[in-house]
């Protein structure tokens, strides 16, 4: 069986203020020409859907009218859609259940995950489950009530419908007992109580010789990362890619850099580049071949063979990083095949350059983002093209946040504030600013993470 894996499509997205959404348009028509070229049962969307928890109303329209394409031309195909940690799991959830009826499979509430959808194609069958990104206390601790409906569900097949059992998702932080378990908050923690969950559903008697694939939006340890993630601090957001070893197929989202992590778990990466940090790095869909037929031996492992072919992205506009003196830009022809790019320019000139945004901009229509040669090794060196023009003579001054002590200022912020500052207080903070630094250093340690 073929499934199309993608995530992380992030409509409505901008990059240095220029709406990528004719991009992402073409991205879409890309992905649904794909799904012409083969015989695919399913096509996987895992999360971050729009860029935002409220959504362009251009975006929308691009997503409803791409699934209405989609459906129309393919009458056949699943498609199983779960909310990132950039959607509204309740606004993506909007007709969910009619949308179900029609084979559109939007997952928005996490007690729902653990009743698989079964894909029937060719003879072949296979368990999708759909997990949601896991926003603290979206589900409940394993010994409160539903550890007793999973149990129901374990002894007896098909008694362990969650959907009827949470019939409204309410999200609700604040229905744990005053004496109950505390609520799940950390990812980690989340991810555990899932995976004990999807125990339960992959140990029914009726799922036993079935390959199983999970859809999920998360941050695995050793996956890497790029600019354009919403970035957690400390290691309690980042699960083991042990907890999902039971699928035959994880298909991740979160990370925007296609990668994988371990030959049954992949992240399809962003299908554009949302940064110019991956400037050049390869964009692709995955095509994920599942041979339900194999009998490997131990049916309960799930280790179904699996072929994971990426289908490269070709975008409407190349995200490019380009360096050199100003005058190879203004005068050269060196980078002219750039010129129709989303361009970040870094001037190696040993002088700063005067309005060079306002001189390249005719040449480079879509010159996003430029640095200075002289300031381009520090980090607040970049400056976004559409500010590159202010200053005096076009001198860009990097602002000055290196030197500034962050401690100091919260004293001022709390002392506006309350007219003084409160101990406690400016040592938690104090903690905490450490705790990043920590993991900051930690990060670049790695030379995988950058902001
Ligand atoms: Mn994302």
């Amino acid at each position: 069986m073929k499934l199309l894996h993608t995530g992380d499509l992030h409509l409505g997205k901008n990059l240095h203020e220029t709406s990528l959404l004719e991009d992402q348009r073409a991205m879409l028509d890309g992905l649904e020409a794909e799904l012409s070229r083969d015989d695919y049962a399913a096509l996987l969307i895992a999360g971050d859907v729009y860029d935002r928890t409220i959504p362009p109303a251009e975006a929308v329209e691009l997503f409803s009218g791409f699934l209405v394409r989609v459906r129309k031309n393919h009458p056949d195909l699943r498609i199983g859609v779960i909310p990132g940690n950039h959607d509204s799991a309740r606004r993506l959830s909007y007709a969910d259940r009619i949308l179900g009826e029609q084979g559109i499979h939007i997952v928005c509430n996490p007690e729902d995950s653990f009743n698989p959808i079964i894909i029937d194609k060719s003879g072949e069958r296979l368990a999708l489950f759909l997990l949601p990104f896991l926003a603290p206390g979206t589900l409940a601790p394993g010994t409160r009530g539903t550890a007793a409906n999973g149990a129901t569900a374990a002894s007896a097949p098909n008694a362990g419908s969650s959907r009827a059992v949470a019939a409204e998702p309410e999200f609700d932080f604040g229905t744990a007992d005053a004496a109950g378990p505390k609520l799940l908050a950390t990812q980690a923690d989340l991810a555990a109580e899932a995976a004990r969950r999807f125990g339960i559903a992959l140990d029914r008697g009726d799922m036993a010789e079935l390959p199983a694939v999970l859809v999920a939006h998360c941050l695995t340890l050793a996956g890497l990362h790029s600019e354009s993630e919403r970035v957690f601090l400390g290691t309690a957001e980042e699960i083991s890619p042990a907890l999902f070893s039971r699928f035959t197929y994880v298909a991740l989202g979160h990370l925007h850099r296609s990668q994988k992590i371990t030959p049954r778990m992949y992240y399809s990466g962003s299908p554009l580049a949302y940064a110019f940090d991956e400037a050049g790095t390869r964009k692709n869909f995955l095509k994920v071949e599942i041979d339900c037929a194999a009998q490997n031996g131990n049916a309960s492992a799930r280790d179904f063979p699996v072929t994971v072919t990426p289908i490269p992205v070709v975008p409407l506009h190349p995200v490019t990083r380009l360096s050199g003196s100003f005058e190879d830009f203004y005068n050269g022809h060196a980078h002219d095949s750039h010129a129709a790019e989303y361009l970040e320019i870094t001037l190696t000139d040993d002088s700063l350059v005067a309005n060079p945004v306002n001189l390249l901009r005719p040449k480079f229509p879509n010159l996003l983002s430029l640095r200075q040669g002289l300031l381009a090794d520090e980090r607040e060196g970049a400056v976004s093209a559409s500010d590159g023009h202010k200053g005096e003579n076009g001198k860009v001054s990097a602002p000055d946040a290196a030197k500034r002590d962050p401690v100091a200022d919260f004293e001022a912020f709390e002392t506006m504030l309350h007219g003084n500052v409160d101990p406690a207080r400016k040592e938690l903070f104090a903690a905490l600013l450490a705790e990043c630094a920590d993991t900051d250093n930690r990060a670049d340690a790695n030379g995988s993470v950058n902001r």
